[in-house]
């Protein structure tokens, strides 16, 4: 295991979060790096490829928020069993992203008129298409994503749902049971109930 961690991030949970969790789940002490929108301009070409979060581990710069929460979750054996149940993890987290993907880029639309016209076919369309497979996906294993086993997947869809349902302004958790009682499960677990309590208060 790694000795040090330092996270730069945004002050918002976004793709910092799942990190975070995960962090926090394995007792991995860290800096908390967050940056203020207005510094951004001036740091961005000082990243490796113009975004955060990147984690600095031992001293070594990475970035690309999935492969490090992957590489967090492989230190703490939260990636199934064997290779397969890995790529299960993997393909959640990657099917959860082309849900993300598409509510971030209708929450950072500019233009007002457009966004409430995508608003309707966001909401009524593209996130229950998602939002029911990941229901069936749940019941089908007892709960967690993979194979009833608790997983940084799990860890993933609890953190980064709450942030879209609060850039859609929608509590999807009312709607979608499974995934209620999943995020339920990760944020009662002693050491993400703590990290939520004391976490910054963000709008996403
Ligand atoms: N695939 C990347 C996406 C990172 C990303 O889009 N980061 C956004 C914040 S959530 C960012 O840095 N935006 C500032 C910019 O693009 O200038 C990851 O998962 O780390």
């Amino acid at each position: 295991m790694a000795s040090s961690y330092k996270m730069t991030y945004f002050d918002i949970r976004g793709l910092g979060e799942p990190i975070r969790y995960l962090l926090a789940y394995g007792g991995i002490e860290y800096e908390d790096k967050r940056i203020a929108f207005e510094e951004w301009p001036a740091m961005k070409n000082s990243t490796p490829y113009g975004k955060l979060p990147t984690v600095e581990i031992d001293g070594q710069l990475f970035h690309q928020s999935a492969a490090i929460a992957r590489y967090i979750a492989k230190q703490l054996k939260l990636t199934g069993d064997d290779d397969v149940e890995a790529m299960m993890c993997d393909i959640v987290v990657d099917t959860f992203t082309d849900l993300r993907v598409q509510t971030s880029s209708w929450f950072r639309e500019k233009d007002e008129a457009i966004k409430e016209k995508k608003r309707g076919p966001l909401l009524n369309e593209i996130v229950p298409f998602y939002m029911e497979r990941f229901e069936k996906e749940l019941e089908k294993n007892s709960g967690n994503f993979v194979k009833g086993k608790l997983t940084w997947a799990d860890f993933y869809v609890a953190a980064v749902m709450e942030v879209i349902g609060d850039m859609c302004k929608e509590n999807f958790l009312e709607k979608y049971p499974n995934l209620k009682a999943l995020n339920e499960k990760i944020s009662n677990i002693p050491q993400i109930k703590d990290w939520i309590q004391k976490r910054p208060i963000t709008p996403f």
